[in-house]
């Protein structure tokens, strides 16, 4: 990973095309059944919706028509209460976050979505074989990755399903690792990692992301470490989601519009990508005057040092840059969702894009939902 930050001056995002600037790629992982074909289609079907924007100032839309209109057929029969039919196929999902009174988006989030299956079985022909392939390259570059812990199973069967779930996942990993230095020079896997309990509406009453995370910390910790060394990554097992895509009983959708957790994804990614660039400048200036972790550190007072917060974010954080230096100034998230909501309004007046995105996101952090459905035991 280090060769990758040792040109800060490369600057990515003047390469990129406007539509590609602020492109969140968030690669989804869980084994068949855990529940990410319904994600997908409950993400996009519930924050485009119309009384979504009008609570939280801004709404989805997908990148491809044809895409959100498949997408949201899908969604319209779970309103009626059917769950989507199951998929086998990869595919990237790209959305824009378009912010109430602005034209231009003010984020693109991408999934890629890499069925369970392929955990499970060896390829079965040369074109799944090259599927598996395009999967891949997808999934590296990846800035954050998704694990879903199925939530039914983890009602039923507790922590020895989440061993075994994340033993798993660690042989796939390094599957995927040998597979990639075949076809790259580096692997580039996702170094931020949110563990999702998915079907969280199953869950006893009054469950938070704190309990849960604070069990699986626990009660899995030689698995958790087995998975970080295996992604290279420190922090693999610090965050924890609550997800639900619907309200359901049994196989039968009650309410589709009850979901939880979605609309902290976005934000939590921005904010542990700026808590990442942060360690990453403390890792470099190790024994030197750690003026910029300093400052970092603190979260605050950057306003002026766009380029220097610039040269401490790896590459591919770099479209990042001005957005995560809006996120970063420092205000209590104590302040509550509706002084964010305020700020972000005041900010679309302005036509000020990047201090609406920032204020909508931080909205999102300090709203009830986050104190439930998030956990960061670093934090
Ligand atoms: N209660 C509940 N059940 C869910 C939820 N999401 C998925 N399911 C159930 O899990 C099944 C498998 O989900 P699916 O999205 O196809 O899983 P995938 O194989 O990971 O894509 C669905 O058919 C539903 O029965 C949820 O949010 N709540
Ligand atoms: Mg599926």
């Amino acid at each position: 990973m280090a060769a990758e930050y040792r040109n800060p001056k490369t600057k990515a995002g003047n390469k990129m095309t406007k539509a590609q600037s602020t492109d969140i790629r968030v690669a989804l992982f869980g084994q068949s059944g855990a529940g990410k074909t319904t994600f997908l289609v409950s993400y996009f079907g519930n924050q485009q919706r119309h009384s979504f924007e009008q609570k939280h100032g801004y709404r989805l839309e997908a990148d491809d028509v044809a895409v959100g209109n498949q997408l949201l057929s899908r969604y319209y029969k779970m309103e009626c209460g059917q769950f989507p039919d199951g998929t086998s196929v990869s595919s990237e999902y790209k959305f824009n976050l378009k912010l109430a009174g602005l034209s231009e988006p003010g984020l693109h989030i991408t999934w890629v979505d890499y069925p369970g299956a392929w955990w499970e079985s060896q390829p079965k022909d040369s074109a799944e074989k090259t599927s598996r392939q395009n999967a891949l390259s997808g999934l590296l570059g990846c800035h954050v990755g998704l694990l879903l812990v199925d939530g039914m199973q983890y009602r039923r069967h507790g922590l020895s399903y989440v061993r075994a779930l994340l033993d798993q996942f660690k042989s796939e990993i390094r599957r995927l690792k040998d597979a990639a230095s075949k076809v790259t020079q580096r692997e580039n896997f996702p170094q931020i990692w949110l563990l999702a309990i998915s079907k969280a509406d199953v869950l006893s009453p009054g469950t938070t992301a704190e309990m849960i995370g604070k069990e699986i910390t626990m009660g899995a910790a030689d698995q958790i470490k087995g998975v970080a060394d295996a992604l290279d990554s420190k922090q693999f097992g610090h965050q924890y989601l609550l997800l639900s895509s619907a309200e359901a009983d049994g196989s039968k959708v009650l309410d589709a519009t009850k979901c939880i957790g979605f609309q902290l994804l976005a934000p939590i990614a921005l904010e542990s990508m700026l808590l990442d660039a942060v360690a990453e400048a403390r890792k470099k200036e190790n024994g030197r005057s750690g003026l910029f972790a300093k400052v970092l550190d603190t979260l605050s007072s950057i306003v002026d040092m766009v380029d220097s917060l610039d040269d401490f974010l790896p590459p591919k954080y770099q479209v990042f840059t001005k957005l995560l230096k809006a996120m970063s100034i420092k205000e209590e998230l104590n302040k509550g969702a509706s002084h964010f909501r305020e700020k972000q309004a005041a900010a679309s007046k302005r036509g000020d894009i990047i201090a609406a995105t920032a204020s909508a996101m931080k909205a999102e952090l300090s709203s009830p939902m986050a104190r439930k459905a998030y956990f960061n035991n670093q934090a």
